[in-house]
């Protein structure tokens, strides 16, 4: 075996993870599209790489021959995975491997791998055997069927995990469950968002920024991209023969933060920000009707009940913009005076809530933290909108994952 038979290492990309439109061919060998590129990521999966490698294959050859590659991402493992890989580039000329040494973490190694595939479907699988190869000829149908995204699925039919104790299963579940609370519509739409084993069109995810942390590279693609219809094929999880599993409980830390990063970007991009500025307006009418019923110059009411009527107002007029267009595509499913009166009740109460809220906030960051006034309003202003804006999604326009 001389060196020069083995494919160069594919060069690491570098800054943000964003998949480009056309493959990036640079120092690159190859120069064409392909059809797929699977990528793989590892960590010491030395006791794995060889058999996986060669099951892929046989499958692949069968099903698109020629037309695909298996991108090896490894992170300097210290059973030299990497190079193992590297070896094996000479009987199976269609892998490549990347090796990172500075970067770390499962769903990065996967963008990064992406970033340099030159196929039109990207894809993600284990190198341990749990998924098993032969789902892939299923999923790769899925995707000539039309599917933007097709996932290997535990929890359809013909899905499931061989021996997890019940301690793993709830853990699993559970952490489902926290995802679609957090995130309902986007681990709504799968019914195992937390497979690392699919396959993508890469139409759907170029030019957006991703950046995953930790795991779960499959809700920042659903979180991200533009996937207008997904497939499942049920599998069944296998048991590890060979390595390590390598999730600890820094794992489940690295989920939480990136189910709130994720919800944090999906607010500032859709309903948050329209219900943020429907909010400013509101303060415009407040101000300007506390104005007119309270100032000395014109009615010259009490500070209390002028208060009162433009609250109300202000509330009132939030809610229109916020029916009109904020929630625009959930209020034209329930049109005609009644549901429109219901939901202005719920967000009336909700919204007095939040008001009371407000005042409780204000004192205690005032008072117990002793921030500045001003401050300390604007914080209490801040919480109580991510108040008024989650519970009028949950309860007067009942946002669910299709209305999202
Ligand atoms: N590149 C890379 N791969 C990783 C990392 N952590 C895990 N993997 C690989 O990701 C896959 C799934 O990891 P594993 O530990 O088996 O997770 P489990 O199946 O949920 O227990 C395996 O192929 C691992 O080798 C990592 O930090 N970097
Ligand atoms: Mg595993």
């Amino acid at each position: 075996m001389t060196y020069d038979l083995l494919n160069p290492l594919v060069p690491l990309p570098q800054g943000i993870f964003q998949i480009p439109a056309a493959p990036n061919l640079e120092n690159r060998s190859d120069s064409d599209w392909i059809q797929l590129s699977l990528v793989i990521p590892t960590y010491n999966e030395a006791k794995n790489i060889q058999e996986l490698i060669k099951v892929l294959s046989d499958l692949l050859d069968g099903v698109i021959p020629g037309d695909y590659e298996l991108i090896v991402v490894d992170d300097d493992s210290p059973d030299y995975t990497w190079k193992l890989a590297q070896e094996l580039t000479v009987e199976y000329p269609q892998l490549q491997v990347m090796r990172r040494e500075k970067e770390k973490g499962l769903a990065t190694a996967v963008v990064r791998g992406w970033q340099m595939a030159r196929g039109e479907i990207l894809g993600v699988i284990d190198a341990d055997l749990q998924h098993p190869p032969k789902v892939l000829a299923q999923l790769w149908q899925k995707i000539q069927q039309g599917a933007d995204l097709a996932v290997a699925s535990r929890h359809i039919n013909g899905g499931g995990v061989s021996e997890w104790n019940l301690g793993r299963r709830i853990l699993s579940r559970g952490a489902q469950m926290l995802g679609l609370m957090v995130l309902p519509e986007v681990l709504g739409k799968l019914s195992d968002p937390m497979s690392g084993y699919f396959l993508l069109r890469r139409s759907s995810i170029i030019e957006r920024a991703m950046n995953p942390i930790g795991y779960k590279i499959l809700i920042e693609v659903v979180a991200r991209g533009r996937i207008h219809s997904s497939a499942e094929v049920g599998y069944v999880f296998q048991e590890r023969q060979e390595g390590e599993s390598k999730v600890i409980w820094k794992q489940y830390l690295e989920y939480i933060g990136h189910l709130l990063r994720l919800r944090l970007f999906l607010w500032a991009k859709g309903r948050f920000i329209r219900f943020v500025l429907v909010g400013l307006t509101g303060v415009l009418v407040d101000m300007g009707i506390f104005y007119l019923l309270s100032d000395p110059s014109t009615l010259g009411w009490s500070l209390t009940r002028s208060k009162i009527i433009a609250a109300e107002l202000a509330m009132i007029n939030n809610f229109f913009w916020n029916d009109l267009w904020t929630f625009r595509d959930i209020s034209r499913q329930q049109t005609g005076m009644s549901p429109r009166f219901k939901r202005l009740l719920k967000f009336n109460v909700i919204c007095l809530g939040g008001l009371i809220l407000n005042v409780l906030f204000l004192n205690f960051v005032f008072h117990v933290l002793g921030l500045n006034r001003y401050l300390a309003n604007l914080i209490a202003i801040a919480a109580v909108t991510f108040w008024n804006f989650w519970f009028n999604c949950k309860f007067s326009w009942r946002v669910t994952d299709k209305g999202k």
